[in-house]
């Protein structure tokens, strides 16, 4: 979906009023969905240590009462893995460029890889303003070391902005907030008010289920493992949730499970937890684990699993 074509609220807002679409594009691992739930302050987008833990685009929206801040996360761009999964990952990232007023490419201190190339050759391609972030300067021992890189990076683009920062500090998110807010253009609120995202509580349940998934298990698994909610239904305050883990092999089924079923029932309760914190309701979660052999490698599987 173009997401310029998006609903356009009736709202008023203040004659000043800015809003647009923002890109956060880069390699795998470099901060992005991270970056994202910082901005917005509230987490939605699901994060972890392994490369590759975002695989679709969603839209997390601040809104307030001067501007309305539409940021797009998109899966880290990456080479070396051709099955079909891979091509819509690098797809969803690459076509989100071309279509918004603003992009962050978050890059990380110290580490330029092939893959951060690959990032700048889309880069170059557009026109709207380019902030190029340097994330993960709370990793050096002084800021001073920050400047080496810096060079580096301007001798390859020369960005709009060139902002170093933490994710994880405040004062960098709020001066970055107040960077992007200056490209906006003065317009009404995109989304309704009381939007933070264009996607479904499902799918984002979905997605806090994986991201449990990814942080526990073993480093090869989480590639080949999807989630799916079965049944998703309110009963007053509580939320009845049943998920099926789809793995790619018997042998993975038993390692999501665990010894004794250990391994599934600590994934649950965690989950449980982050979903009832995002819903504000109790929540009965219950999880399943199947075999789908080669679906992540199948266009009609990924389909079926709502990767179109
Ligand atoms: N030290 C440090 N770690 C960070 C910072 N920002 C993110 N991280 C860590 O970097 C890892 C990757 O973060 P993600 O937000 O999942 O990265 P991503 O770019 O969205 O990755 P993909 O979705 O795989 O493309 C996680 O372990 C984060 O905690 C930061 O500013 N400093
Ligand atoms: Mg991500």
């Amino acid at each position: 979906m173009n997401p310029k074509q998006l609903k356009t609220s009736n709202e008023t807002t203040k004659p000043n009023f800015k809003s647009g679409f923002i890109a956060v594009v880069g390699r795998p691992n470099v901060g992005k969905s991270t970056l994202i739930n910082e901005l917005i302050g509230q987490k939605l987008s699901i994060t972890s240590h392994r490369p590759q833990t975002t695989r679709h685009r969603i839209h997390a929206i601040d809104t307030t009462d001067d501007y309305q801040m539409v940021f797009v996360d998109t899966p880290g761009i990456h080479m070396g893995n051709s099955k079909a999964i891979n091509s819509y990952m690098n797809r969803a990232a690459s076509s989100t460029i071309a279509d918004v007023d603003v992009i962050l490419w978050l890059t990380e201190v110290g580490k330029w890889t092939k893959e951060d190339s690959r990032v700048l050759e889309h880069i170059t391609r557009v026109e709207v303003p380019v902030i190029l972030c340097i994330n993960k300067i709370d990793k050096l021992k002084s800021t001073q070391e920050v400047l080496p890189f810096l060079d580096k990076v301007s001798q390859k683009y020369q960005p709009t902005d060139l902002f170093p920062l933490s994710a994880f500090k405040k004062n960098d998110t709020r001066a970055l907030r107040q960077l992007v807010l200056q490209y906006l253009p003065k317009q009404t609120l995109i989304f309704d008010a009381d939007y933070i995202t264009d996607r479904s509580e499902k799918f984002i349940v979905a997605e806090f289920i994986r991201e449990k998934l990814m942080r526990h298990l073993e480093d090869e698994l989480p590639y080949d493992l999807t989630v799916e909610i079965e049944q998703f239904e309110q009963e007053g305050n509580l939320q009845r949730i049943s998920a099926r883990i789809f793995v790619d092999k018997a042998s993975q089924k038993n390692i999501v499970i665990g010894n004794k079923g250990s391994m599934l029932k600590l994934i649950g309760t965690e989950a449980r937890k982050s979903i009832e914190g995002f819903l504000d309701r109790k929540v009965f979660l219950k999880l399943w684990v199947k075999v789908k052999q080669g679906w992540s490698d199948d266009k009609r599987a990924l389909a079926s699993l709502g990767y179109d």
